[in-house]
């Protein structure tokens, strides 16, 4: 997962260097930055898998990052703060952190239609019923114009040409996908006067 490190610099920016180090393996380091700076944020993606390391930070004058201006973050995949620290911590401080994947499940699709019977170049509403809290829609209209959508109710879907069309609707979150399609799901009829011309 993608983790964050952000330095907020103090006033001597170049006395401040950082590692994430793993079983005495120093697997990313960051530092030493510019003087006459203070607030300046200096901010580091790291990719690291889920598991545990150590975040050091150092001060080669060995007054830490000074007083008032100055602090030190590490944020998780979720961006959650999984260290910290300010102020004169000497010549260096240590934090050990672990890096968990998110719980959660993926949604579930499903939705409906304001009618299921339509005649030709009407129009027909749909809303998603998923569960799961997704957030984001995905639909296929077969037949239908426009003949996908990414909004979570898509309404007026037209349909011009008599058939029986399948819809299908994709939710996501940040835990996964669900697709559900629902064959032939909506009819259009022929105009009447082509079936009144049959008739006769
Ligand atoms: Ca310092």
């Amino acid at each position: 997962m993608l983790a964050t490190v952000n330095i907020n610099i103090d006033y001597a920016g170049s006395e401040t260097t950082w590692a994430i180090i793993q079983e005495g393996d120093v697997l990313s380091s960051g530092g030493p930055y510019i003087d006459n700076n203070p607030g300046v944020i200096m901010t580091h993606n790291i990719c690291l898998s889920e598991d545990c390391y150590e975040f050091v930070i150092y001060d080669e004058y060995g007054d830490g990052l000074g007083f008032l201006v100055g602090d030190y973050e590490v944020l998780d995949g979720s961006g959650n703060q999984v260290a910290f620290g300010q102020n004169n911590f000497g010549d260096s401080a240590s934090h050990e952190f672990c890096l968990e994947a998110p719980v959660g499940d993926p949604p579930s699709s499903s939705f409906t239609a304001s009618t299921e019977a339509i005649c030709m170049d009407e129009s027909v509403n749909f809303n998603s019923t998923s569960l799961g809290d997704p957030s984001g829609w995905s639909w296929q209209f077969e037949g239908g114009t426009p003949s996908t959508s990414s909004s979570e109710n898509p309404q007026n879907i037209q349909y011009t040409n008599p058939g029986n069309y399948s819809v299908t609707l994709t939710t996501t979150n940040t835990f996964g996908a669900d697709v559900e399609t629902i064959d032939e799901m909506i009819t259009v009829q022929a105009s009447p006067d082509i079936a009144v011309t049959s008739l006769i």
